[in-house]
């Protein structure tokens, strides 16, 4: 047998057909001479009923012996039926139990009874056969696509670079250490030096979408310890231009979605907007006294807490921009202001009080790079291989990363990042 059919192209305009579908028994009501099976298959339900007049005693049987989440297969015959669910249901010819389910199951697929999250990444694979979950990972994938897309559009490359590292890149306090042979090693917090080297090999325009991993050993809503990084490098340009192609992108992707997701969006019952361009910029000093006047403490020099965010996010649109951040509190690599040193080349973008993205406009001096990295009180020799490519004609480049997880919450409404990711990890989850 061959799957003709998934149970979403099951309309009324096909009635009378023979054809084959194929997925998970959802519901069974037995109500003795007529049974109903729902059917779910990856996008929708359809109702499979089997009255004992219509169908075979054989089959009757058969179809009385179904329990929740057997694998099925059915051969029968679209019917219009204002009873139905969806205007139609199948009357069956045959069915194939391909599978059975051990029962009691460890979570309720129909989703009526609420289970916690902890529940439901114990039992993932099942959790993902709800279709409001599954829902967020068919906007995440839409998500991938546009981006590459767009970005092949305007005339970047595509690379992978190692995650395993010999250093640090945004400061040592957050990387897994690992064995590497006789050395100890780390996975890749972000893909920031490499990144910037390409620029050096005339690579010009590079983008990576690759995992990033972080020792965060906080426990929030909007960390994870292994997050996929959207990262975009640029040369011969500067973070004017690295904000532009940014918020082009975020509403490239938001048009697409909206208009290739709309099944899943209606699931998820999230409305989306496409933002208007420009994004606002709001510098980091009027951010303090925005914050300020909310009534949150914020000092000079400080990043934003929680609160402050929280502060920010109830005055500002949807998505906005912060620049001119102190440089003191930004990575090395960041460009110090052309007027006022102090003020970095660095923004966020954030989605309300989430930061969704972080980029600058790069040191390419060598000398000045030296001097910054040993300012922020790191060891120049693990860098000499990065170094080394800024004494050899590095253009003027910029870039930024966005979070894959983060933004995937800006498209789907989750309010928890672990919902965004197949199989999360976090500070106390290794498995599944
Ligand atoms: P960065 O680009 O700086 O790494 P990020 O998006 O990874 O940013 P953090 O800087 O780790 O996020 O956190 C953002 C803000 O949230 C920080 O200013 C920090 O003060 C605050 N924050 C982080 N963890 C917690 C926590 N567990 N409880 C409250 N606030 C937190
Ligand atoms: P940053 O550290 O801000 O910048 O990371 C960029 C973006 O990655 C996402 N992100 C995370 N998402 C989930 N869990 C985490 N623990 C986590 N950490 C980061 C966020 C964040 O905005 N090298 C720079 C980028 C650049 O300048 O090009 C960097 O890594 O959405």
């Amino acid at each position: 047998w061959r799957r003709t059919h998934y149970t979403k192209n099951v309309k009324p305009e096909i009635n009378g057909e023979e054809i084959v579908l194929m997925g998970w028994v959802h519901e069974i009501r037995d109500l003795g001479g007529i049974i109903f099976v729902l059917l779910r298959d990856r996008d929708g339900l359809i109702q499979i009923t089997a009255p004992s007049k219509k169908v075979s005693p054989e089959l009757f049987e058969e179809i009385k012996k179904l329990k929740k989440e057997g694998v099925l297969a059915v051969r029968g015959l679209v019917q219009e039926s204002g009873k139905a669910p969806n205007g139609v249901e199948i009357i069956p010819e045959e069915i194939k139990l391909l599978n059975e389910s051990k029962l009691p199951l460890p979570l309720d697929t129909t989703g009526n009874t609420h289970a916690e999250i902890d529940t439901r990444l114990d039992s993932r694979f099942l959790d993902l056969r709800k279709h409001n979950v599954s829902a967020i990972f068919k906007i995440k994938s839409r998500m991938f696509h546009s981006i590459r897309n767009f970005l092949e559009s305007r005339g970047y490359l595509e690379i992978n670079t190692p995650k395993l590292v010999a250093s640090a890149t945004e400061g040592g306090t957050e990387l897994f250490p690992i064995t590497y042979f006789e050395r100890e090693a780390f996975l890749g917090q972000s893909p920031q030096l490499y990144k910037q080297m390409m620029m050096g090999s005339g690579f010009d325009k590079v983008f990576e979408i690759a995992p990033i991993f972080r020792a965060e050993e906080h426990d929030t809503l909007r960390h994870l310890n292994e997050a996929i990084s959207i990262d975009v490098e640029t040369a011969f340009t500067d973070n004017e231009d690295a904000m532009n192609i940014l918020e082009e992108l975020v509403c490239k992707a938001i048009t697409d979605v909206k208009e290739h997701c709309e099944d899943a969006l209606k699931t998820l019952e999230v409305e989306l907007e496409v933002p208007e361009t420009p994004f606002k910029r709001v510098t980091y000093d009027e951010v303090i006294d925005i914050v300020n006047s909310k009534g949150v403490a914020m000092r000079h020099g400080e990043d934003l807490s929680r609160a402050a965010e929280k502060a920010l996010g109830e005055v500002m649109d949807d998505y906005y921009f912060i620049t001119e951040w102190p440089t003191s509190i930004k990575p090395f690599y960041v460009m110090p202001g052309f007027e006022d040193p102090e003020k970095s080349c660095a923004f966020d973008l954030m989605y309300k009080d989430l930061e969704i993205s972080s980029g600058a406009m790069r040191v390419h001096q060598h000398d000045l790079l030296l001097e910054k990295i040993k300012k922020q009180g790191l060891n120049p020799d693990s860098f000499s291989r990065y170094l080394a490519a800024f004494e050899y004609g590095m253009p003027p480049h910029a870039g930024w990363g966005l979070g894959a997880e983060r933004f995937t919450m800006c498209l789907t409404g989750a309010k928890n990042i672990r919902e965004t990711v197949l199989f999360p990890r976090d500070r106390r989850r290794l498995t599944p």
